[in-house]
């Protein structure tokens, strides 16, 4: 039988690449994201190979979150894949000087909306005992880095979070719960956490070669089609150049 995957931040980056990925594999798609026009460039791309649900909603505002998740049609209210992978950094400062809004930003989206999204979502997992749910943590929350104060903290949460999920989760046999947790990739994140400074941006990726969305999409991809014993329950994955979080082998 098909399966539906609910994808959260899919108009960009990993998000969309796993949206992408899915579609050619035939996996039915609820595709999530803020930006409605990307949204609705991305749903117009895929639902000529896969049948496509969009749903805009601010992952932060706990009430329209479960109130989309609630209107879904029957056709799509089905999830057997949940990927939780909305989420960025704000900024990137000294715990002194970093900006409080970009503090709450942080963790209101990727902490509490991951939340607000799982908690929406589970019940029907429950009821059938069956589903999968992917979180995409970062390596930014296994080791914490100069300058990455609260965003480390908010996928320290997220790794935090996924053992926390398998473990309460353990009694409903046909769930899994696990976490793909990347390095460094080249999307929209730096642009994002330095709030569009493109050189700033682009710095961070150059002198090697850094991971694509792509890359990650089929390494979620691969989870989501293991056999139901294997649950992959925390992977990190980093460019080969990459050590960790501060060691980059740029070649100088
Ligand atoms: C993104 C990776 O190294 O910028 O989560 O924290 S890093």
């Amino acid at each position: 039988m098909r399966k539906t995957a609910f994808i959260t931040g899919s108009t960009s980056g990993i998000g969309k690449a796993t949206a992408e990925l899915f579609a050619k594999h035939n996996i039915r798609l609820v595709l999530c994201g803020r930006r409605k026009e990307r949204l609705e460039e991305l749903e117009l791309k895929l639902s000529g190979i896969t049948d496509v649900f969009t749903l805009d909603f601010d992952i932060r505002n706990k009430r329209e979150v479960i109130e989309a998740i609630n209107s879904l049609p029957d056709n799509f209210s089905n999830i057997d894949i949940l990927i939780n992978n909305a989420g960025n950094a704000h900024g990137m400062d000294t715990f002194d000087k970093a900006s409080m809004d970009d503090w709450e930003a942080m963790l209101d989206i990727n902490v509490k909306g991951l939340l607000y999204v799982t908690k929406a979502i589970l019940p029907g997992m429950i009821s059938k005992n069956s589903g999968q749910i992917i979180n995409i943590g970062s390596t930014a929350g296994k080791e914490v880095y100069p300058k990455g104060n609260v965003y480390c903290a908010s996928k320290y949460a997220v790794d935090a979070i996924n053992k926390a999920m398998r473990i309460d989760l353990n009694p409903f046999s046909g769930i899994r719960v696990g976490a793909v947790n990347p390095g460094l990739v080249e999307t929209e994140f730096s642009d994002v956490r330095f709030k569009g400074d493109k050189e700033k941006a682009k710095k961070v990726y150059q002198g090697f070669s850094p991971l694509k969305p792509e890359d990650i999409a089929e390494i979620i991809h691969f989870a989501i089609t293991r056999p139901p014993h294997v649950n992959i329950a925390d992977l990190v994955v980093m460019p080969s150049a990459q050590a960790s979080s501060t060691i980059i082998n740029k070649g100088t």
